[in-house]
């Protein structure tokens, strides 16, 4: 071993454990380039894990919040979300992968990435961590090594991601992991980044690594998350596995429990879903899913903890979180406003002090930023971080080697007029053109009457590292080789009728059990254009059984109407999308013209515009 700065005896054992070569040259190539002080390795042990919250501590990351366990940590504050236009994905010279993939000439990226680095870390500490992506011991598991000089990014790694010392050993030498070097740059005195000019993420696909500098955010920092969420899509597209953008929940209904995962863009519902009372939580962010040895879809969940969105959590919305991130356990909360260490976050059902500490520094009401913005208490996108099993409603298969067996996936939209607030695919195939469908509107104030809509299919597309084509072949590919598929359904929460949304927060959980029931044989539905939708009088009884509260048949026909000219301007976004994307499969364009077939023979059939549901019984 040749590392060039002070390592520990208990470092050094920990590296002659694992006994890889490639672990080894990894550290020496970066401690040369980085030039620490000092560097640690970091095991499995409860001393190891304290070493890290202590250390946060001493470096100022992170301080002490009055509840036992929680600590609160401030990233700069213009580096409080994902950096998509600093994201790259280092390929070969002249290769492209998408419109909507950014990428880099390869030697142009690691030489721009090797020259960031050069030094980086003078001075500091340079921490090396084993995870493992998926429970351990499971053919689900990718270890992963992340190397970072930032104990908070050490820190809520620890807390969200498994334990992966055993899992590197295990390696026995061989290169199959994914590696992620970060840091966060030089500090300001009040220890966030500098240099925020200079933040960068490359993706070396080729190398199965992630290069990542100038930033704390945890989706551009915690290696382990959105950083390896490109390098298994890489894998899983070259494999015969999917890497998706999802939650894993149980859903249940008297003893029996059906699984279900989600795909839903930012802002349109997935946490929500995933956390609707007498459910159980797998995970909320990214699945695994595989074959299993009778047919079926499983999925595992890639990570054991939630990094989320904090905003809007009170006690009577999100009982379960709440409880979770205000009482005592390990809690990492990031860029809320604070006072006298007591944390307070927008919507949190609490009035907020008008004055304290927050992302910005010193906050006062009616703080502005240097380009006259208001300051808000808690940053919209502040997070949180915290183990699933802290969560009173996690499943008890949430580490499950095997994963769970999937009955249903959702792909959640958002759109004011067009889509119905559920509906059930015709088959695996056009669930996956539903999938890569998928629209969200945006919730920016200042926007035109009807919003801006935003696609993203599977709501992967910010991490996609594949050409479009390949990934949706593979989604079809993998549909195709199951013995059993699980039932794809399409949600919208976000309906309105005269500027007002149709549906209360709540009734989500009448959709997803009329979908466990569909899943289950139970509801028979009517077939429409669009796919199949609930009957009334099944969702009148599952409001009357769940909420005791009556569904109107008027509710009923407004929102689940079928909507043509709204569903055919849909289609043509979509086309127009897609066009320009080469080697979609055949089988896409299919669904495609089809659904306008149908949509377009429905207008001649019934003679109108707006269909009633009843009209196709
Ligand atoms: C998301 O934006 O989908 C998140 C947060 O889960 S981040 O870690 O930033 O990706
Ligand atoms: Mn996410």
């Amino acid at each position: 071993m040749n590392i060039k700065a002070e390592i520990d005896e208990k470092s050094v054992a920990k590296l002659e454990e694992i006994n890889n070569p490639h672990v080894v040259k990894i550290i020496e190539k970066y401690v040369e380039l980085c030039q620490p002080a000092k560097v640690t390795v970091l095991g499995d042990s409860e001393e190891d894990l304290q070493y890290i919250r202590a250390l946060a501590l001493k470096n100022k990351e992170e301080k002490k919040l009055n509840t036992e366990g929680h600590t609160i940590h401030y990233d700069n504050y213009y580096d409080q979300a994902r950096d998509k236009k600093h994201t790259w994905v280092l390929l070969p010279k002249g290769k492209k992968l998408s419109e909507h993939i950014s990428t880099v000439d390869y030697d142009e990226g690691v030489n721009e990435a090797m020259g960031l680095l050069n030094g980086i870390m003078k001075g500091k500490e340079m921490l090396v961590c084993f995870h493992c992506l998926g429970p351990s011991n499971s053919k689900f598991s990718i270890p992963a090594m992340q190397i970072t000089d930032s104990a908070t990014v050490a820190h809520q790694q620890q807390i969200l991601y498994r334990k992966g010392n055993a899992a590197f050993k295990e390696l026995n030498g061989s290169k199959d992991f994914f590696h992620v070097i970060h840091s966060a740059g030089e500090l300001n005195d009040d220890g966030t980044t500098k240099n925020i000019d200079k933040r960068r993420v490359f993706i070396d696909l080729e190398e199965e690594r992630v290069i990542s500098m100038n930033n704390q955010y945890g989706g551009s920092s915690v290696g382990l998350k959105k950083l390896s969420l490109r390098l298994s899509i890489s894998r899983a597209n070259k494999e015969d596995w999917l890497c998706e953008h999802m939650f894993v929940m149980g859903v249940h209904k008297g003893d029996r429990i059906t699984y279900f995962t989600g795909a839903f863009p930012s802002w349109c519902g997935k946490t929500s879903t995933a956390m609707i009372s007498g459910q159980s939580i797998v995970g909320d962010d990214i699945a695994f899913l595989r074959k299993d040895d009778e047919g079926y879809c499983v999925a595992a969940n890639v990570e054991q903890g939630i990094f989320g969105v904090i905003a809007d959590i009170n006690e009577k919305d999100d009982s379960v979180i709440y409880k979770a991130i205000t009482s005592p356990r390990e809690v990492v909360i990031n860029n809320v406003l604070t006072v006298d260490n007591e944390p307070y976050w927008i919507g949190m059902g609490k009035e907020i002090p008008k004055k304290g500490f927050n992302h910005s520094g010193e906050w006062f009401e009616g703080k502005k930023d240097d380009e006259g913005k208001l300051i808000t208490p808690s940053h919209k996108n502040a997070r949180f971080a915290l183990k699933i099993n802290d969560l009173d409603n996690a499943d008890e298969n949430a580490d499950n080697p095997k994963g769970v067996e999937v009955g249903g996936i959702i792909y959640g939209g958002r759109d004011s007029d067009t889509t119905v607030p559920v509906a059930q695919s015709l088959s695996w195939a056009h669930g996956v053109f539903v999938g890569a469908s998928i629209e969200s509107e945006s919730t920016v104030a200042a926007i035109g009457a009807e919003g801006v809509l935003d696609h993203s299919p599977m709501a992967n597309m910010d991490f996609l590292v594949v050409p479009l084509g390949v990934y949706i072949k593979n989604h079809m590919k993998f549909g195709d080789d199951l013995d059993k598929a699980p039932t794809i359904f399409a949600t919208n929460y976000f309906f309105k009728k005269d500027g007002e949304f149709v549906n209360a927060k709540t009734d989500k959980k009448a959709w997803l059990l009329w979908m466990e029931g569909r899943v289950n044989e139970e509801y028979e539905a009517i077939e429409t254009p669009i796919g199949h939708i609930p009957k009334y009088e099944d969702l009148k009884d599952l409001f009357k059984e769940l909420f005791d509260k009556e569904f109107s048949k008027e509710d009923y026909e407004y929102s689940f109407s079928i909507r043509i000219h709204n569903l055919l301007k849909k289609l043509d976004r979509i086309e127009s999308i897609y066009k320009s994307e080469p080697d979609i499969p055949e089988v896409f364009h299919k669904h495609l013209e089809q659904q306008r077939q149908r949509l377009n023979d429905a207008k001649e059939k019934y003679g109108k515009d707006v269909i009633l549901p009843g009209d196709f019984e």
